[in-house]
């Protein structure tokens, strides 16, 4: 056994079955063996076996402890930027008219074609340290802007190289049917025969945890988005969806049908829907970066995913286009302002509900059994992690039982 002892510190342990606020234990203590948690609970009943004298002791003098948080969504592999297309909206052109145009995720996808691995790899490792400087431990990346057999295993093998290379935990998610490349104008139902024989490609090289689609009008219909779950069904691969974020497709309650992970998005999600999402346990990932960034008005059904009892996790959704997010905690924030979140929901939806929404049941909360992967923070109490606005009041991030040294997440 390598056992360590974490000390004097407040818990937020995320553990419902403590029935306190954000399960809190003051006065706490943790022990670690290796990359996962035995013991978490109040100092006073740490039992003696568990605290020799020759095991490291951190006093943590009263800081604030949380698990890593999770950012359940993310398009972090892409070349180039849209700040052009930010402008163009400044000026009054939508969203969907820049990407009827060519523009918007096309124009990205040219973008990361033309780059090289090397610099895919750079430029994502870059983004990925800001998060993680704010106590990110898990990230999902989904791949998306290839497009092509070649350019979506590309973008996979970055996101596997990340995981490889950070001390950070890498869910990948196939996003093959994000947008129509042109070379396949006109022909969106053999696109979605290449993409469902591209998954079984990449799926086999080990490269692919889940499966997502974008269903949307600008991208692809309620039929499509089904083979393409159908595929990923016969593989034994989970799913996740993009769905109503810019108009009702009914795109959640045909994810609930295949017992999606999560729904994602869902500002125009309809009653019918959060039924469906309820009865299959889908969580619902809102995504304040891209409501925010695209001046959306329309607010997903927050009381009535409340009142069903669906999951609600939070995510950056960071892409160049709709949410050039770097940061998790002002999700929280904007959870908060713009959502009506409680501080206690938008920390539950970064830890317990982001693990749910990846299929992790290895963390997501303090806990014996967990992975040790938690965060330090210099603050008193958890609602403060909603509160303040541009300040990192990140301390010590501990992934998988090591504490990160600060190298791997400065430039
Ligand atoms: N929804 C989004 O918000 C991103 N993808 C998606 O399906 C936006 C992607 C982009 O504009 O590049
Ligand atoms: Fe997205």
């Amino acid at each position: 056994m390598s056992l360590s002892l974490w000390q004097n510190c407040r818990l937020a342990t995320l553990q419902s079955s403590l029935h306190q606020p954000y399960g809190l234990i003051d006065d706490a203590a943790m022990v670690v063996d290796g990359p996962g948690l035995i013991w978490v609970g109040a100092r006073r009943d740490l039992p003696a076996a568990l605290a020799p004298s020759h095991a490291p002791r951190h006093d943590l003098q009263g800081a604030l402890v949380t698990p890593g948080l999770i950012d359940c969504h993310t398009h972090l592999v892409y070349g180039g930027t849209r700040a052009n297309e930010f402008e163009q909206r400044l000026q009054g052109v939508s969203y969907e008219a820049i990407a009827k145009a060519g523009g918007g995720i096309r124009s990205t996808v040219a973008a990361t074609r033309a780059a090289s691995s090397d610099t895919l790899l750079h430029r994502a490792s870059a983004r990925a340290r800001c998060l993680m400087r704010e106590g990110v431990t898990t990230l999902e990346i989904k791949s998306g802007y290839g497009l092509s057999l070649e350019h979506e295993r590309r973008c996979l093998q970055v996101a596997r190289s990340l995981g490889q290379q950070l001390p950070l935990g890498v869910r990948t998610t196939f996003l093959g049917a994000h947008a129509l490349p042109s070379e396949f104008e006109g022909r969106a139902d053999d696109y979605i025969d290449a993409v469902c024989a591209w998954l079984a490609t990449l799926a086999g090289e080990g490269l692919v945890d889940a499966v997502d689609v974008f269903c949307e009008r600008i991208a692809f219909s309620l039929a499509q988005t089904r083979r393409v779950f159908e595929a990923a069904r016969a593989l034994g691969l989970p799913v996740k969806l993009h769905a109503e974020q810019l108009s009702d497709q009914g795109g959640a309650a045909l994810a609930a049908q295949f017992g999606a992970l999560s729904c994602d998005h869902l500002e125009y999600l309809s009653d019918d829907g959060v039924r469906a999402m309820a009865r299959s346990g889908s969580v619902a990932v809102l995504l304040p970066g891209a409501f925010y960034f695209l001046r959306e008005t329309r607010l997903p059904p927050i009381d009535a995913l409340r009142q069903h009892g669906v999951p609600m996790a939070l995510a950056s959704d960071h892409n160049p286009g709709s949410s050039p997010v770097l940061s998790l905690l002002l999700m929280l924030n904007m959870a908060c302002t713009l959502f009506r979140f409680t501080p206690e929901e938008a920390l539950r939806a970064v830890t317990v509900n982001g693990a749910r929404a990846l299929g992790l049941t290895d963390r997501g909360t303090l806990a014996a059994g967990q992975r040790a992967d938690f965060v330090v923070w210099a603050l008193d109490h958890p609602n403060e992690l909603s509160y303040w606005i541009g300040r990192n009041p990140c301390q010590t991030v501990v992934v998988a039982g090591q504490a990160v040294p600060p190298g791997p997440i400065t430039d």
